[in-house]
């Protein structure tokens, strides 16, 4: 299998996450994608190819002009405000007050374009933001040029990232980015398979109302879990929508067992479907140990996960996304997509 990589990752590297009251080291960090390719050299897994610049025009596919000129300015903007520390929102347009208009002020336009305050806007997140999406569009050319399948070693992550906002420590939905760009190329069915622990809102969002792309999420009952304000089962679809969003949430302590007949009944859907290429969201961050969620899966689980997903039989291109227990994050990467190649 190859893996579309570049150092370009590490220009985010923010110092601070917003968490518990405390600015803290983020839990998205450099060091989980040092461990991923660690792993995969050790096994002698994969092999790595570089991703190829593939401009805006995709991402302005999915992704409002304007969002995406705010984030290319951000750091600049935010820094001739004087500040000391990184951008972190303070301000939103909440339910009282005026939800479209979008303010002169940079610190206010902050709460226009992000969704949650945990993630801080740091020099070079527009750099690594771009060459995220262009890991995706590289290893997406991959499956669709024929190759069985392919991952995109994307990070920043991108699966909470909406139409025109950031958050979560998405800023580009690199997964919606492939969808559209595979439709673009003739590919008439699409289905995006959302595997990371937390609810893909942005991915939802983007397209809801849609029956070309079909979104399934595995996740933390949004009850309990970010981002909170989206991802409940009643969300079908809206429009031509209708029926072609579906979310399977899941309660605190959930195990492989449950999880597993959860992931059944999104390949039955995704069968029923007959897409031209499945786009996993693969986030690790089902583990036991992951230090934000509250899935039990063990690092074997992620191997069944992998052969479960390859019986589907169809294209499938993974993209990375969340996943925080350092250590055991290339373990469990390489693991499902390892069982995926048995
Ligand atoms: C990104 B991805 C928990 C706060 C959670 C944000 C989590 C973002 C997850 N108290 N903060 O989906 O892995
Ligand atoms: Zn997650």
């Amino acid at each position: 299998m190859k893996i579309v990589y570049t150092e370009e990752h590490r220009k985010r590297s923010a110092r601070t996450e917003l968490y518990g009251g405390q600015l803290v080291p983020p839990f998205e960090c450099p060091e989980r994608i040092d461990f991923i390719l660690a792993e995969a050299e050790k096994r002698g897994f994969g092999a790595i190819v570089p991703p190829r610049a593939h401009g805006m025009a995709p991402v302005l596919a999915v992704h409002d002009a304007g969002y995406a000129a705010f984030l290319e300015n951000a750091w600049a903007n935010w820094s001739a405000l004087g500040h000391q520390g990184e951008a972190i929102v303070t301000v939103w347009p909440a339910r009282t007050m005026r939800p479209d208009r979008i303010p002169a002020h940079f610190e206010a336009q902050l709460g226009y374009y992000c969704l949650a305050s945990e993630t801080s806007i740091s020099d070079g997140t527009w750099e690594a933001a771009l060459a995220s999406k262009d890991v995706a569009l590289t290893s997406a050319d991959l499956v669709i040029g024929g190759a069985r399948t392919a991952f995109g070693l994307c990070r920043p992550p991108g699966h909470h990232a909406a139409t025109d906002q950031y958050g979560g420590y998405c800023f580009f939905n690199n997964a919606a980015i492939a969808a559209q760009h595979a439709r673009d190329k003739g590919i008439e069915r699409v289905a995006i398979l959302d595997v990371d622990f937390h609810h893909g809102n942005g991915t939802q969002e983007i397209f809801y109302d849609r029956d070309d792309v079909l979104f399934i999420s595995l996740h933390g009952d949004p009850d309990q879990a970010f981002p909170h304000f989206l991802g409940f089962a009643d969300e079908t679809g809206s429009g031509a929508g209708e029926g072609f969003n579906l979310n399977l949430p899941m309660p605190p302590g959930t195990g492989f067992d449950v999880w597993r007949a959860a992931l059944g009944k999104a390949m039955e859907r995704i069968a029923r479907f007959d897409p031209g290429l499945v786009i996993v969201s693969l986030g690790v961050d089902t583990f036991e140990k992951d230090p934000i969620s509250f899935f039990k899966l063990t690092s074997n689980d992620f191997s069944t996960m992998g052969a479960d997903i390859a019986a589907l039989g169809l294209p499938t291109l993974f993209l990375m996304e969340g996943g925080y227990a350092v250590e055991e994050v290339g373990i469990n990467t390489i693991n499902v997509l390892e069982g995926f190649c048995v």
